[in-house]
């Protein structure tokens, strides 16, 4: 009962956005999260929702409703929308696509200026480590400028592959610790 997570078992289900170019591999987490095992995917027109109960790590039982949305420029504009609001932001990046990372750049730092993101927790998967020309962590940190990101922004970075699923739960166990510490920042705010 003692332990910082017990109070968010309380908690209604869970907003998460996932957001991300096209290609980084957005709906291969979404389903490895919910089937716990690959399946193949299609691009995205439009977006993908789901509710999934976490499986593992200190998140376990935790219920999430996921909003995977289309990469695609031109669906980039919905983007605003969806995060709107969310409890968390994932944004995955593809980390041997080194030719758009100035661009996954952009438009993270452009989400996380929407007034309505200000201070929402934000998980960066670093996607694809298992290929061998993958960006370190400390290199996709560096290019997308994550440290300059909005002074509000809580954020994690977690190396992944997301065909087996490694990562994933680390990357969720972060995300949940900063909504709960957000939330409970936010509440001692009220009662002041
Ligand atoms: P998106 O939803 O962000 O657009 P998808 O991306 O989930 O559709 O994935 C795009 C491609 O990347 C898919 O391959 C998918 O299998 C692949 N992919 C996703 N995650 C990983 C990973 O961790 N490692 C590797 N090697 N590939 C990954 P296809 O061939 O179907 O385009
Ligand atoms: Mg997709």
């Amino acid at each position: 009962m003692g332990n910082s997570f017990s109070n968010i078992s309380a908690f209604q289900s869970l907003h998460i956005v996932m957001l991300g170019l096209d290609s980084a591999g957005k709906t291969t987490v979404l389903y490895r999260l919910k089937f716990n095992e690959f399946v193949n995917t299609v691009p995205t027109i439009g977006f993908n929702t789901e509710k999934i109960k976490l499986s593992n790590g200190t998140a376990k039982g935790i219920s999430c409703h996921f909003w995977d949305v289309g990469g695609q420029e031109k669906l980039r504009p919905l983007w605003k929308s969806y995060s709107r609001c969310t409890d968390g932001i994932i944004y995955v990046v593809d980390s041997v696509d080194v030719d758009r990372l100035e661009e996954a750049k952009t438009e993270l730092h452009k989400v996380t200026k929407f007034a309505e993101n200000q201070g929402t927790p934000l998980l960066v998967i670093a996607n694809k480590q298992d290929l061998p020309k993958s960006l370190s962590v400390a290199d996709i940190e560096k290019q997308l400028a994550l440290q300059e990101l909005t002074p509000a922004t809580t954020y994690h970075i977690q190396p992944a592959c997301a065909i087996i699923g490694e990562g994933l739960h680390e990357g969720m166990d972060k995300l949940y610790e900063m909504i709960v510490k957000r939330r409970k920042s936010l509440k001692q705010k009220k009662k002041r």
